[in-house]
């Protein structure tokens, strides 16, 4: 039965709650850690969780994406020697894993609003010889000045170690407070050095960007970046995803391509949710 709408306070369930909202993945989680996580993010802007893949999960990750890794960056932001592979969710669901951990979504149920979406779902080889990337963050191509909450969150998955040398990701700890300006010479910067299977969950408002890579070996990475519901996301899952496809994805990542809807109404097909869509044979 539709409920009244009077205010526009009355319109944030409608259309939207005609189906039913159902927990994430990251409901798994005992709060206490979730709080943990939530406290690190607050005070550095980043949080590190070792070994949540497991060695044989890193193999065949690499041995999926080693195929792709044909071509190098255009520029000096995607990078002159890294190997960068886009529209990983389209090509293989071997990374969905990686996407939905409930360690990543139990993060992401409190820091964004529900039904955020996937941003991005990349690999990227950060091969001999590459220099430091340009520092970034993330969420810095949406128009909204800073200091601010941040509008999306990343990851970034190591598939190799990550060493001081090799290419990890180098963050400026506390950055994510920092009002409209770069890093300067005197900001403290580190590299985020971790087993090959850990992750480091960082705002979208961290300073950040790929470390130099000055060993013989290349460091392999997989990043999924998520956005807050009413953005516009970096890659266009709805439209790169067949329905076919979408289909067989798991309620949490469908919910994350866009068969959802930022209530009351943003997201909709043809004035209804979504999801219908993918009930049509
Ligand atoms: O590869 C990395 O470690 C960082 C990459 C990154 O931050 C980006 O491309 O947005």
């Amino acid at each position: 039965m539709n409920e009244p709408v009077t205010t526009l306070a009355d319109l944030k369930n409608d259309l939207a709650g005609r189906h039913k909202w159902t927990a994430s993945g990251g409901a798994a989680v005992d709060p206490a850690v979730v709080d943990a996580d939530m406290a690190a993010l607050d005070r550095d802007g980043y949080v590190i969780w070792e070994n949540l893949l497991s060695a044989d999960e890193c193999q065949q990750t690499r041995d999926t994406v080693t195929p792709w890794l044909g071509h190098t960056g255009r520029n000096a932001f995607e990078g002159r020697k890294p190997q960068r592979i886009y529209s990983v969710l389209s090509r293989t669901r071997q990374c969905d894993r990686i996407v939905e951990h409930p360690r990543v979504l139990a993060v992401l149920d409190r820091l964004l609003m529900p039904n955020y979406l996937l941003s991005a779902l990349q690999a990227i080889n950060i091969q001999p010889g590459e220099t430091a990337q340009l520092p970034h963050h993330d969420d810095g191509f949406y128009p909204i000045p800073r200091p601010r909450d941040p509008l999306a969150a990343a990851t970034i998955w190591a598939i190799d170690d990550f060493t001081a040398d090799n290419g990890a990701t180098v963050v400026f700890p506390g950055s994510h407070r920092w009002p409209n300006r770069p890093p300067g010479p005197d900001d403290k910067s580190i590299p985020i050095v971790m087993p090959a299977g850990s992750c480091v969950f960082f705002v979208g408002t961290l300073w950040h960007g790929g470390g130099a890579n000055t060993t013989d070996q290349s460091r392999l990475a997989v990043t999924a970046q998520y956005c807050q519901p009413w953005l516009r996301t970096m890659e266009a899952f709805a439209l790169s995803v067949p329905q076919d496809v979408a289909r067989r994805l798991s309620a949490d990542i469908q919910r994350m391509i866009g068969y959802s809807i930022h209530p009351p109404f943003v997201g909709a097909v043809d004035g209804l949710h979504p999801i219908r869509l993918l009930e049509q044979p």
